[in-house]
């Protein structure tokens, strides 16, 4: 398959690549290296990189090959961010998708693949969450993923290619920056017991999310690339672990994995932020046939194997 991958750069998306030059594709990485970094990216025969700014038009000229699919990761990182900046925010998520359905209609691209976010939910009204519940968004950021599926899904009945959206819950692993503010709360939460930094809590840390480890997202996402649909369809899934921990027992897992305490200070909770959140990932599992292999603690081994030894007790 020849894949162009948006954002595969980044956190996920270099593990993405990794596995997709694993399974012989060749790749077209389409990045603008904001948060993203070439450091993440293997030098290898098979991938291709173009540096593009998000929310601008993408360029046609990809290459020779035919592109099979694209996956479509980038844009903007976070909730809290899309409250900051909602208009860059907008621009980074939501022109960028709009912009990468007008590439697929003019180059007959066959499969999308959308990169969305349980954040397209809001407070949910029961637990765990299945596909068919309602969506009230309560930020920007889930905003925009909703009307990035409705443009995905408005352009693959129109244009007759076959869509997959993937709601990606509370993703984690090696490569999630840590750097920015509004990094995922692991990446924050490992740094600062790697670093000996206060931990920051938003709210009383009861809160809790489905926290799922990148490798098995990759996995989802190669499913998806590799399932059989009908042209023109748009099949939505939950990409989680069906389970939840709140951010108090994951302070606890690590404080016994580094034999140290630290120091924890309380913030009111963030905008936008949702209390409680799980995935019913029934449809996944049954559709794209595979499950989540790694449990919290499992992921957080391999997230702490991945940096330098002496920074982590076992
Ligand atoms: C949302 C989406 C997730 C993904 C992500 C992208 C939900 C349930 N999840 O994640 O699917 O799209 O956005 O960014 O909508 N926190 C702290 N201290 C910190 C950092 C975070 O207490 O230093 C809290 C934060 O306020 C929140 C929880 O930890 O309650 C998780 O925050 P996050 O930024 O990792 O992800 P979240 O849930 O906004």
């Amino acid at each position: 398959m020849h894949v162009l991958v948006t954002g595969g750069a980044g956190f996920i998306g270099s593990h993405l690549i990794d596995a997709l030059l694993r399974r012989g594709d060749s790749v077209v990485v389409v990045d603008d290296f904001s948060s993203g970094s070439r450091d993440n990216l293997p030098a290898h025969q098979l991938l291709r990189t173009i540096e593009f700014q998000l929310g601008k038009e993408v360029p046609d000229d990809l290459g020779p090959k035919p592109i099979d699919a694209i996956v479509h990761l980038a844009g903007s990182p976070s909730v809290a961010l899309s409250w900051q900046d909602p208009v860059e925010a907008h621009d980074r998520t939501l022109t960028t998708t709009v912009s990468l359905l007008h590439l697929v209609r003019r180059l007959n691209i066959p499969r999308f693949i959308f990169a969305s976010s349980a954040a397209v939910y809001g407070p949910p009204a029961a637990l765990p969450i299945t596909e068919e519940m309602p969506c009230h968004p309560s930020s920007p950021y889930g905003l925009q993923k909703l009307v990035g599926e409705k443009y995905v899904e408005l352009f693959a009945g129109e244009v007759g290619f076959s869509a997959v959206v993937l709601r990606l819950f509370n993703v984690f692993g090696p490569r999630q920056a840590p750097s920015s503010p509004y990094s995922g709360v692991i990446s924050k939460f490992v740094e600062a017991f790697r670093f000996r930094r206060p931990i920051t809590v938003f709210g009383d840390g009861l809160q809790t999310r489905d926290l799922i480890y990148v490798a098995d997202v990759v996995a989802y996402i190669c499913s998806a690339l590799d399932l059989s649909i009908e042209p023109g369809e748009t099949l939505r899934f939950n990409i989680g672990t069906g389970s939840r921990r709140s951010l108090l027992e994951i302070i606890a897992i690590l404080q016994k994995r580094f034999a140290d305490k630290t120091v924890v200070f309380y913030e009111p909770a963030r905008a936008g932020d949702i209390l409680h959140s799980q995935s019913d990932n029934s449809a996944a599992m049954r559709d794209l046939g595979i499950s989540p292999i790694y449990s919290l603690e499992q992921g957080l081994d391999s997230l702490l194997d991945s940096y330098e030894p002496g920074n982590v007790t076992s």
